[in-house]
């Protein structure tokens, strides 16, 4: 057995725990434990996979983890660290969320291994309110619930407030900290730092009801070396879903990591050991502008959210894309679509090809990467537009059938870095 607690401080994943005693409770043998998921969205994003990974650090280091999905808490909607009241969500969307999130914790799970995946509006949905009321509520003091920070800030700004039902989520998470204890006996509650009033809740609800002491720990939020907010590019949230943040800008996410971020990085999101870390950061060290730590870094995060095959997919479009003189007909069509995923994109009919239809001009302009075709024409001949990454000063030029890669696109670039596709296809 690995020893969680120590690696997760060495790697710097520990922002609070609930008491020096778990460290030993950690050594005396396997343990349960938990982090729950909210079915907010239809897809996790990065700034959940620090709790995934560390469900997966866990079981690695002989226990057993449980990742839980909120059906029921989903119903609610958690305060912690959100400065208004959420909008409910309705029955069908929660559904079809829930489906999605459960979907991309299993992966980070080994079922075969004792690992298990639960539901908590298996229990939340059954229960009465006034037994609930009588049986739990009573142990609440509302005078402790409104200095938890997740109430307070939002008691402080009076204009949002907070309505009673997201007042009541703490109880709920408590409660299921309390159900898993009595089903699978689960001693040790994680999250991040916004979870910490949630998760001691739970805490005192056991030592209330049960007389047991359980464990809390939360990991820190993920920072950026420059001060903006981890998890977003300039296109917005990066997701695990390969259908919103395609794998190839997943990599690329990474590959971007500052040189002071990459090795914190390494620690949080990977399983690599201390020393191949060490590794990394003499050789970030002695080479910065080799960014070896942040093509690990990409490779090990793409491979583990996305797998093998998406991976090689991705390194392949960055090795093209990023070669100044590279033939893009080396890529594939799925290549091409995850590189250029959100691109504006506009179909061109296969029999247009080699008509005044599909005059590069006109087609700029119907792009919108030109307002007209004249101002099209005065731009061309000093190569601002490229197609297929070759520069065409020509005004007249025509796309023909030998312009479309892997039989589909064609790719137009105004400027450095102003991508648009032509999707060759004969339907609308
Ligand atoms: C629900 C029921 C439980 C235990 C936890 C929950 C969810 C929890 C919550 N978590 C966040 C979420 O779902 O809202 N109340 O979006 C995020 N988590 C994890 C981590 C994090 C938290 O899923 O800090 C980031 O990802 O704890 O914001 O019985």
């Amino acid at each position: 057995m690995t020893d969680f607690l120590e690696d997760m401080q060495q790697r710097g994943l520990v922002q609070q725990t609930s008491s020096p005693e778990l460290g030993e409770a950690l050594r005396r043998g396997a343990t349960t434990g938990y982090i729950g998921f909210d079915p907010t969205a239809d897809s996790l994003h990065v700034g959940s996979l620090l709790p995934l990974v560390t469900l997966r650090r866990f079981q690695l280091a002989g226990h057993r983890p449980i990742g839980l999905v909120g059906g029921g808490t989903g119903m609610i909607g958690d305060p912690s660290g959100r400065e208004s009241e959420r909008t409910l969500l309705t029955k069908e969307k929660l559904a079809e969320n829930l489906k999605g999130i459960r979907a991309q914790v299993e992966r980070f799970l080994d079922f075969d291994n004792g690992a298990l995946l639960v539901n908590n509006a298996d229990w939340l949905c059954e229960l009465n309110l006034v037994e609930f009321l009588r049986d739990v509520g009573k142990h609440f003091s509302v005078n402790q619930m409104i200095v938890r920070d997740s109430v307070r800030m939002r008691l402080e700004a009076r204009e949002q407030g907070l309505s009673y039902t997201e007042f009541t989520y703490m109880l709920l998470q408590a409660y299921d900290f309390l159900a898993l204890h009595e089903r699978y006996g689960c001693t040790l509650q994680m999250g991040g730092s916004d979870q910490w009033g949630n998760i001691l809740s739970g805490m005192d609800l056991i030592r209330r009801l049960r007389g047991v002491e359980t464990y809390g720990l939360t990991m820190p939020l993920v920072t950026r070396a420059d001060g903006k907010k981890f998890g977003k590019s300039e296109e917005g949230n990066i997701w695990l879903d390969p259908a919103r943040t395609s794998p190839y800008q997943f990599y690329q996410f990474w590959l971007n990591a500052d040189d002071g971020d990459a090795i914190p990085y390494l620690n949080y999101f990977t399983f690599l050991s201390p020393d191949e870390i060490r590794q990394a950061a003499d050789e970030l060290q002695r080479a910065p502008e080799q960014r070896a730590a942040q093509k690990l870094l990409a490779e090990q995060v793409t491979r583990l959210v996305h797998g093998d095959d998406a991976l090689a997919r991705a390194r392949r479009a960055t090795d093209v894309l990023f070669d100044k003189q590279a033939d893009f007909g080396q890529l594939s069509a799925q290549e091409l679509r995850e590189a250029f995923h959100g691109a504006p994109t506009l179909v061109l009919k296969p029999e247009h090809l080699g008509t005044e239809e599909a005059a590069l001009v006109a087609v700029l302009a119907e792009s919108g990467l030109y307002p007209s075709r004249g101002r099209a024409r005065k731009d061309l001949p000093a190569g601002a537009v490229s197609v297929n990454n070759n520069p065409v000063r020509d005004v007249d030029y025509v796309l023909s059938r030998s312009d479309v890669l892997a039989d589909e696109y064609i790719i137009l670039r105004k400027g450095k870095k102003t991508y648009f596709v032509l999707h060759v296809s004969a339907g609308d």
